[in-house]
C-alpha cells in the first residue's frame, strides 16, 4: 500500500489566478506599500489605524465574489483526497482558497486573514467584516484590542514544529507560486532535501530564488503546472 508522504507549500502565486495580489512581482503588494509601514508591529503600534486599513481592503478583496478558487486549489484538494499517503498543505498565504477548494490537512504558517485575535484574551475568532480600533473581541467583549491574526515580520509563524517534523519525514516536497524570498518558508526546501529522501519539485511561473535547490522545475502559471502534475503523481507516482 503506498504510503510515501507528500508536503507542499505555496506561496501567493497560487491565488493569483483568483485575482489576489502577489507581494513581489512588479503589481504587487509591495509595490504599493512599505512592509515597514503595514506588516510589522512596529507598525501596528505606530499606526494601528493605517494597519487594519491595509487588511480591511484585502480583505474586502478576498470576499469579493469574483474571487474564487482556481484550478490549482482544486488539484490539490485532489491531491489529498486521493493520495493513500499523508498529504500535508502548508500555505504562506492568509487567504482561505485552499478551504474553499477542500483542503484539510493544511497549515497557515502566516496565520489566516479571516480571523481575529485579540490582544487580551488570545483568542482568534472568525472575523469578515472592516476590524477598527473599536471592534469589539467575539469571545472577551473587550473593545480595541483585535488584530488581525496574521504573522508580520520579526514575528514567530505558526505550527513550526510540526512543519519542521513533517519536511524530515516527507518523500516529497512541492513548493507552489512562491519567490523564496521569505524565511523559514523560503528555508523549507534545504530541510526536505536534508533527510536525503525526499525528492524535490517547484512549481512556479518562473525561477524562484531557490530554485536551483529543486530535483525537478516546472514553470509556468499555477493554473495549468499543479493540475498537471497532480496528474502526473497520481498515475505515475514519481
Ligand atoms: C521570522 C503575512 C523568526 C502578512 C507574511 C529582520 C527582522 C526580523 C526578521 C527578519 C529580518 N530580516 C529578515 C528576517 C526574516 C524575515 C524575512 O524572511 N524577511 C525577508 C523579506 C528577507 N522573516 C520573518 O520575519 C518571519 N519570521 O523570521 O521569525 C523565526 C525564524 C525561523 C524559524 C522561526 C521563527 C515571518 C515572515 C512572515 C511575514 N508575513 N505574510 C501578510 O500577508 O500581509 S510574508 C509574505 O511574503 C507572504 O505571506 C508570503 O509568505 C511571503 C512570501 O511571498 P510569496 O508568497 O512568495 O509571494 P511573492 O510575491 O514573493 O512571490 C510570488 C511568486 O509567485 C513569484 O515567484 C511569482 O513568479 C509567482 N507567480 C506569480 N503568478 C503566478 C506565480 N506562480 C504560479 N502561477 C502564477 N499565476
Amino acid at each position: 500500500m503506498e504510503s510515501r508522504r507528500i508536503v507542499i507549500l505555496t506561496g501567493a502565486g497560487i491565488s493569483k489566478e483568483s485575482g489576489l495580489d502577489t507581494f513581489r512581482d512588479p503589481d504587487g503588494l509591495w509595490a504599493r506599500v512599505r512592509i515597514e509601514d503595514v506588516a510589522t508591529p512596529e507598525a501596528f503600534a505606530r499606526d494601528p489605524d493605517r494597519v487594519h486599513a491595509f487588511y480591511n481592503h484585502r480583505r474586502a478583496g478576498l470576499l469579493s465574489e469574483d474571487v474564487q478558487p482556481n484550478a490549482a486549489h482544486a488539484a490539490l484538494a485532489r491531491l489529498e483526497a486521493e493520495w493513500p499517503g499523508e498529504v500535508l498543505l502548508v500555505t504562506q498565504n492568509i487567504d482561505d482558497l485552499h478551504e474553499r477548494a477542500g483542503s484539510k490537512n493544511l497549515i497557515h504558517m502566516h496565520g489566516e486573514l479571516l480571523k481575529a485575535r485579540c490582544l487580551v484574551c488570545g483568542a482568534a475568532s472568525p472575523w469578515r467584516e472592516d476590524m477598527t480600533g473599536d471592534s469589539l473581541c467575539p469571545a472577551c467583549g473587550v473593545e480595541g484590542a483585535l488584530r488581525v491574526n496574521v504573522v508580520w515580520f520579526g514575528e514567530m509563524p505558526f505550527e513550526m514544529d510540526r512543519i519542521y517534523e513533517a519536511l524530515a519525514a516527507c518523500d516529497l516536497f512541492i513548493s507552489i507560486g512562491t519567490s523564496g524570498n521569505v524565511y523559514p518558508a523560503a528555508g523549507f526546501v534545504a530541510e526536505a532535501r536534508a533527510s536525503g529522501r525526499a525528492h524535490t519539485v517547484e512549481l512556479n511561473l518562473e525561477p524562484s530564488e531557490g530554485s536551483s535547490l529543486f530535483a525537478e522545475r516546472h514553470h509556468g502559471p499555477a493554473g495549468v503546472e499543479v493540475p498537471a502534475y497532480v496528474d502526473k503523481i497520481l498515475k505515475n507516482g514519481w
